[in-house]
């Protein structure tokens, strides 16, 4: 059976995008694969958090997979501090890791630029990650199309281990979809939709009530034309509103195009909404049952254990093949 890792960080709340690029693809995956799912919130220290509203956040997340649709009887859910060989593989794995390489990902780039004290924490995220990956074997990694160079770099590692300390682990593959790996922000489709982003408006965060995704979506920039025509060059932001209508929706691109066709903005915008809430909505209903139920501290706690197993085992061995003296 193949294995398939990901991770989500609480690092705010989370958007369409994360449920459309990665979320959704865990749901389907756990069907046909051995499946570990984890809040990641050691990445998501690498830039500040305030501490209780990390420990919201990171039950919110915890809360929002299993009412996506993650079966915990099916898949292992789990904190990622809980599982101590995170952090400890982490670390073997930054003594390989090379500071070019480090300084070429993008992303060290998008959040460090203006700043001028950087987190080291920031810098070595992509080494954690790929501990987080390689810990499990894991074949498949779905993620949305920005951690696609995190994953190039997670299989050199992998692959400069396996040369300097014997075949070890498994070289995963991203898992990337083809419509939607790529949700652009509201007001600014030259941005990813990010939660991090200071504007609300954005952005729609996967418990924003009905109201607020009408007002959000009827607020999204457009252009001065009324074609919904799909041209990611020429329409980029009327673009990015079809393919969260096709993923919304399960039509094509073409299908949404042709419903639309003569129509103008106005009627294409109001049923968009109406598509993403028919989403979101059972999401959120769900969302609230877990959260009163209390269960989450309990199904973390049981993930966590079964993740462990697994984890320490291949550190060990990762352990002993570099050298060190077991206890
Ligand atoms: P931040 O903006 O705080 O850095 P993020 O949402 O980009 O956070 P994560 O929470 O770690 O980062 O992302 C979880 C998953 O969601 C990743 O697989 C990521 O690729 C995917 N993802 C994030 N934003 C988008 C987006 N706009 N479109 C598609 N996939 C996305
Ligand atoms: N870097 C990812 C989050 C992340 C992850 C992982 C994804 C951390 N560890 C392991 C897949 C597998 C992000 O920022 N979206």
């Amino acid at each position: 059976m193949k294995k398939v890792l990901s991770g989500i960080q609480p690092s705010g709340r989370l958007t369409l995008g994360n449920y459309i690029g990665a979320m959704r693809n865990f749901v389907e995956l756990q069907h046909q694969a051995e499946c570990f799912f984890m809040v990641v919130d050691l990445h998501a220290i690498t830039v500040p958090q305030e501490p209780a509203a990390l420990r919201e956040q990171s039950e919110a997340v915890a809360a929002l997979f299993i009412a996506a649709g993650i079966d915990p009887a099916k898949a292992n859910v789990f904190m990622q501090s809980h599982v101590r060989a995170h952090a400890e593989l982490g670390w073997l794995l930054t003594t390989l890791s090379y500071m070019g390489e480090l300084e070429r990902m993008t992303q060290f780039k998008d959040k460090s630029a203006g700043k001028d004290a950087i987190g080291a924490g920031l810098f070595v995220y992509p080494s954690l990650m790929a501990a987080d990956i390689l810990l499990y074997n894991a074949d498949l990694v779905p993620v949305g199309d920005d951690q696609k160079q995190h994953l190039e770099l997670t299989r050199d590692l992998a692959g400069r281990f396996n040369h300097r300390f014997g075949e070890t682990f498994t070289i995963p593959e991203p898992y990337i979809p083809k419509v939607g790996a790529r949700i652009m922000s509201l007001d600014d489709a030259s941005k990813k939709m990010s939660k991090s982003n200071p504007n609300q408006g954005s952005f729609i965060a996967l418990l924003d009530t009905p109201d607020v995704i009408r007002k959000k979506i009827s607020r999204a920039v457009t252009d001065s034309g009324r074609e919904v025509r799909f041209d990611t060059a020429e329409k980029p932001e009327v673009s990015n509103l079809i393919s969260i209508y096709a993923q919304c929706s399960g039509l094509t691109v073409a299908e949404v195009e042709a419903r639309y066709e003569g129509q103008g903005y106005g009627p294409f915008k109001k049923d968009l909404a109406e598509q993403v809430v028919g989403v979101l909505e059972p999401i959120q209903q769900r969302y609230n049952d877990i959260r009163a139920s209390g269960e989450i501290g309990k199904l973390l706690k049981e993930g966590a254990e079964k993740a462990s197993a697994v984890a320490d085992a291949t550190l060990r061995q990762v352990k002993e093949r570099m050298g060190f003296l077991l206890p």
